[in-house]
């Protein structure tokens, strides 16, 4: 009986089996081929559900570039304000100045955040706002160089191409020069954030506000001229069409072809509650996984495909890392955007709890530094502390 043999055969070879009879078989030939996806073979995959062969082309792809490592950071996140002029609508983190619920983190309230864990050993501070009305370029330069002073061998991943640009229009100065002082002062990669979906009509509906998808795309090329790197994110779940995230991806592949700039991509979950949003269809387990996975197959040229738990959860997360993801991002400690707009994760994963949900998934962990750089600890470093516990799975 056939059933009887395939249970002894290796699982990859009856899935191998499975996915050349399937509806994705030339797929597959591509992707053994290791030959450039299409947009319509995009489209196609969106399109099917067969989540599993989705899954095991993406597999296939994230075990060529990486095998079965798979990658956390010691990071902190430091939000200094969320005071933005942008009002986009699916955001929950921002206010208006003046508005109840506001705030602007004074420069000493900034260090004192970075000063509470110097005890650990994070390598990655990620800071990020909104765009404030009147906040002089000083106040960002001096953020930079005071955490700088402080924690001077942790990597700053500081301002999305969005304060960028809101930067360089307030103070009259174009975006190299920004990026430029910004470099100077210390930031060594900009993060990800500000791209949503680069459709101009979901802009119009959602952030007719903010920087234009152009926009967006010039200032990470900017500052991968000047030698900074940066992450690209996809906001999805909302209101943008699958076709909507293929064009976005094969934006993003296309810069990348050009710069080589981009270390990571980042698709994130919306999260909808407290949002302009809120009645929107909330996104499934299939809508995450697919995204993840076609991201993988479309975006040849990116190294690094993260899970990030804090939108996902963790568990959805650690499944990822079977769909194409090799990176769950960090500890954080500390996050607004998502969680103001309603995401279950808990604020903070340990080390351990890390690397416990990435060996539960049958992968090797590795701490890595922004660059994704192997972190190697010598026995001089300062021990992780353990946080309280039984926060993973909430
Ligand atoms: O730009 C806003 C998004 C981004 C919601 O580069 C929302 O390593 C979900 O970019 N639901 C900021 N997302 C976060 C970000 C990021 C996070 C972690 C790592 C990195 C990196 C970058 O969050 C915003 C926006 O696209 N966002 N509101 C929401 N309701
Ligand atoms: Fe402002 Fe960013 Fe929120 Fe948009 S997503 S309102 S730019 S903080």
């Amino acid at each position: 009986m056939e059933s009887v043999s395939m249970i002894s055969e290796p699982s990859a070879d009856i899935a191998k089996r499975w996915v050349q009879k399937s509806e994705l078989a030339d797929i597959y030939d591509k992707v053994m081929a290791d030959r450039r996806l299409s947009r319509e073979d995009g489209l196609r995959l969106f399109q099917s559900n067969d989540l599993l062969a989705i899954g095991f082309l993406a597999n296939l792809v994230r075990e060529r570039f990486h095998g079965e490592k798979t990658y956390w950071v010691y990071n902190q996140h430091i939000n200094y304000s969320n005071i933005c002029i942008n009002g986009c609508r699916f955001c929950a983190y921002s206010r208006q100045q003046g508005e109840e619920g506001g705030f602007l983190l004074a420069l000493d309230q900034v260090a004192a955040k970075v000063k509470e864990r110097l005890h650990e050993p994070i390598t990655e501070i990620h800071v990020v706002g909104g765009c404030h009305p009147d906040l002089p370029f000083s106040y960002y330069l001096d953020l930079v160089r005071e955490i700088k002073k402080m924690r001077p061998e942790s990597v700053i991943k500081a301002f999305t191409a969005v304060e960028v640009a809101h930067l360089a229009h307030n103070e009259r100065l174009s975006v190299s020069e920004v990026l430029q002082a910004l470099k100077e002062a210390g930031v060594q990669a900009l993060p990800g954030g500000g791209a949503e979906v680069f459709s101009n009509r979901v802009r119009q509906l959602l952030c007719p506000e903010k920087l234009n998808s152009e926009g967006w795309l010039q200032v990470a090329k900017e500052a991968h001229l000047i030698g900074m790197r940066s992450n690209a994110t996809l906001l999805y779940g909302h209101l943008e069409t699958a076709a909507e995230r293929v064009d976005h991806m094969l934006a993003l592949r296309e810069a990348q072809d050009e710069t080589g700039g981009f270390i990571t991509f980042i698709p994130l979950a919306f999260q909808t509650a407290n949002t302009g949003l809120s009645g929107v269809q909330p996104r499934t387990g299939f809508t995450d996984l697919k995204t993840i996975a076609v991201s993988r197959l479309l975006l040849d040229n990116f190294a690094h495909i993260k899970a990030y738990w804090i939108m996902l959860g963790a568990k959805m997360a650690q499944i990822a890392l079977h769909f194409g993801a090799d990176d769950l991002d960090g500890t954080v400690m500390e996050e607004r955007i998502g969680h103001m707009a309603g995401a279950q994760s808990a604020e903070a994963l340990t080390p351990d709890e890390l690397q416990g949900l990435i060996r539960a998934a049958g992968r090797q962990p590795v701490e890595r530094d922004t660059f994704f750089k192997p972190v190697v600890r010598s026995t001089k470093s300062p021990s992780i502390p353990l946080y309280e516990r039984g926060k993973i799975f909430k």
